[in-house]
């Protein structure tokens, strides 16, 4: 695919293969700053994948051929993240059983907020997970919780992620900082 940029790592992929297993797809290049934090994550977490360009209304074709051939080719989970009436999601999740996780991209005159309910209000029959408004993260993230139950690596790293951002938060001076006034409230004295 010519407008492939860019691959993750190489493992876990599907069968030993070193192709990606999870497809990022954005409708137009200008969604790549927000689909690169879902990469991120994505390579964070040891999970192949690939970024590349699919749009629902200026290569429709393309869109098919993509998700009647992303199972054989050994993606497993589909990320794709569109502005406006955005129907790249929710056409991929038609044309595919894969699991579509779906990133409404903010936009210059509704703030993502026709995104949102483009992407969110499936019809019944066809799911598209959808994540917050610009939840590049989140995409990336749910989408190694659903490998996790085929990958015990991603599971691990999933939990490794958790406890560590859990652990930041915790030592955080902020977090010192409330546990340190709880304390001290504890130990006032009661009035009667
Ligand atoms: C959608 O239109 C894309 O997902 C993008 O968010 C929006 C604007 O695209 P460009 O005009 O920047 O290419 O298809």
């Amino acid at each position: 695919m010519s407008e492939k940029s860019k691959r993750g790592g190489s493992s876990p992929s599907k069968r030993g293969s070193p192709g990606p297993i999870v497809g990022v797809l954005g409708g137009s290049k200008s969604d790549f700053p927000i689909l690169e934090r879902a990469v991120a994550i994505l390579n964070e977490l040891g999970i192949a994948n690939e970024l590349i360009v699919v749009s629902a209304h200026r290569t429709p074709d393309r869109l098919f051929a993509y998700a009647e051939q992303a199972h054989a080719r050994g993606i497993e989970v589909i990320i794709a993240g569109a502005g406006g009436a955005a129907h790249l999601p929710g056409m991929l999740a038609a044309k595919t059983h894969l699991p579509v996780i779906g990133i409404p991209i903010p936009t210059e005159h509704l703030r993502g907020l026709d995104s949102l309910l483009s992407i969110v209000q499936m019809p019944r029959g066809i799911p598209v997970a959808t994540v917050a408004i610009g939840g590049a993260e989140n995409a990336g993230l749910l989408a190694a919780q659903i490998l996790a139950g085929r990958y015990p690596e991603v599971a691990v790293r999933v939990k490794t992620f958790r406890h560590a951002q859990t652990t930041q938060v915790l030592q955080s001076p902020e977090a010192k900082g409330f546990v340190a006034a709880l304390r001290a409230s504890l130990h006032q004295p009661r009035r009667p």
